[in-house]
């Protein structure tokens, strides 16, 4: 309150004068606005701060005397987390204050501004309004993070490389370009044939591929935000590729060519082998279908398993029909896949069949009737006569006719049990050699005949074949024939 005093000279015209005092009191209108010092005021603090006493101290002033410059303040606009906020006098100035962590994502580019009042006391009191910007800054407090755990993609397995698989996109939270969206980086772990583009996201193969050498890859794939060290933060995700099968691969042939051993005359729908063709593809296109090409009437294959029997049509080693023969002995087995188109064996496997002799056949003779001719006096075991077999089953065989021990004459070879004989005879003629010297039963012989015995009669007979002496004229010996 202005006081003045005033000093008053009262003077009449003789010159006398009087002075007297006037006081005036000058009562105060609140005719003053408060008024702040500064035009703009800003403060800063970081996201997720639990509180924060000084922030911003401001100060209004008032030309008004009391109460009228008696000022407080107050908050009486906040662009975002109003309630969080305070303000109150502390040595003479306002001070605001921040009781609570804020969260910098949910203020728009990271500003809030704050509208201030400082009001005075006068009736009617009068006030002004600042505003006070508050700068907050992002923290790194949240990870990146995938649409999904995991990501399950199939490609054709002929995918070229280079070619994209999947694009990848992880979210961060945080606002900021620092620790944001914009700071994410991806890679990639788990196999050399795919890559991903560390901003994009997108993953490609880096090669061609085969299902067959390996049908699915699991990949671990990482963002990484803008953080350092400990406060770099992380999100993971797994992706699952799967291999869809395209038919490349021809059917191949295990274990051929197949040798077998067969014995004629086998029955009908005997098991004579199974052959086996692999193809690495799946489903259809690693389904075998076997034939026999061209067609063989022995033999009849399971066009799923590949397995070969004999049929109705008698398989007879001593089929003279060559072409036949050669059928009953090879069998040529084509095999083909069913995928689209299907793909065949680039070759044909054979069957060799090697026909076991049954013994079907009877020994038998050629040439006859056997005739040989022998001297007699021939020492044992010599050949007498070759007798052959030339339509035996087995090999054709020679068989000697031995003086002693006699040939076993067309018993074959065939099984001890099953062996067949063939019986033919040969007429042997034992010829005669002149062996034998005229032997006399006695040493001598005594006979009386009368002297006047006739010519050529019979005087005595000696041994068993008849010997005869015969008188002749004069009798001068004996002789024998
Ligand atoms: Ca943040
Ligand atoms: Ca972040
Ligand atoms: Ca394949
Ligand atoms: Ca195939």
């Amino acid at each position: 309150m202005l006081r003045f005093t005033l000093t008053v000279i009262a003077r009449d015209g003789g010159g006398e004068e009087t002075t007297g005092r006037v006081r005036i009191n000058v009562l105060d209108v609140n005719d003053n606005v408060p008024t702040f010092q500064k035009d703009a005021y800003v403060g800063a603090l970081r996201e997720n701060e639990p509180s924060v006493t000084q922030l911003v101290r401001l100060r209004a002033t008032d030309e008004d005397s009391p109460p009228n410059n008696q000022i407080t303040y107050s908050i009486v606009n906040a662009s975002a987390f109003g309630s969080y906020f305070d303000i109150s006098v502390y040595e003479g100035y306002g001070v605001i204050s921040v009781s609570r962590p804020l969260d910098y994502e949910q203020i728009p580019n990271g500003l809030i501004y704050l509208t201030i009042m400082a009001k005075d006391a006068g009736n009617p009191s009068l006030n002004s309004t600042i505003s006070v910007t508050i700068e907050v800054f992002d923290e790194n407090d949240n990870p990146p993070t995938f649409s999904k755990p995991a990501y399950f993609v199939s490609v054709v397995e002929n995918i070229m490389a280079g070619a994209t698989v999947l694009f990848l996109n992880a979210t961060d939270l945080d606002r900021s370009r620092e620790y944001g969206q914009e700071s994410i980086i991806y890679s990639l772990e788990g196999s050399s044939q795919f890559r991903i583009n560390a901003r994009s996201g997108e993953i490609t193969t880096t090669s061609l591929l085969d299902r067959e050498t390996k049908s699915e890859y699991i990949l671990i794939v990482r963002a990484v935000d803008g953080g350092v060290g400990h406060n770099q933060k992380t999100g993971i995700a797994t992706v699952n590729i799967t291999l869809l099968d395209i038919n490349d691969n021809h059917p191949t042939w295990k274990d051929a060519p197949y040798y077998i051993n067969l014995v004629e005359m086998t029955p009908p729908d005997s098991d004579v082998t199974t052959v086996v063709a692999v193809d690495p593809d799946v489903g259809e296109n690693g389904t075998l279908v076997y034939s026999i090409q061209p067609p063989n009437k022995f033999y009849s294959l399971n066009s799923s398993t590949g397995k070969i029997r004999t049929t109705h049509v008698m398989l007879d080693r001593e089929n003279p029909d060559p072409h036949e023969a050669e059928l009953m002995r090879k069998i040529v087995v084509s095999v083909t896949d069913c995928g689209t188109p299907p793909l065949k064996a680039t070759s044909s496997a054979t069957v060799f069949v090697n026909l076991l002799d049954l013994n079907d056949n009877d020994p038998t003779f050629q040439n006859l009737p056997f005739v040989a001719e022998v001297l007699e006096g021939t020492p044992a075991g010599v050949s007498v006569y070759q007798v052959s077999f030339p339509f035996m089953a087995r090999d054709p065989a020679l068989c000697h006719l031995l003086t002693s021990p006699t040939c076993q004459p067309g018993n074959d070879n065939g099984p001890v049990g099953k062996r067949r004989t063939g019986t033919a005879t040969v007429f042997v003629t034992v010829l005669d050699v002149n062996d034998n010297r005229p032997i006399f039963l006695q040493s001598s012989y005594e006979a009386s005949v009368p002297e006047d015995i006739r010519e050529g009669h019979s005087i005595v007979q000696a041994g068993r074949r008849r010997l005869q002496v015969k008188t002749e004229g004069f009798t001068e010996g004996v002789h024998a024939e």
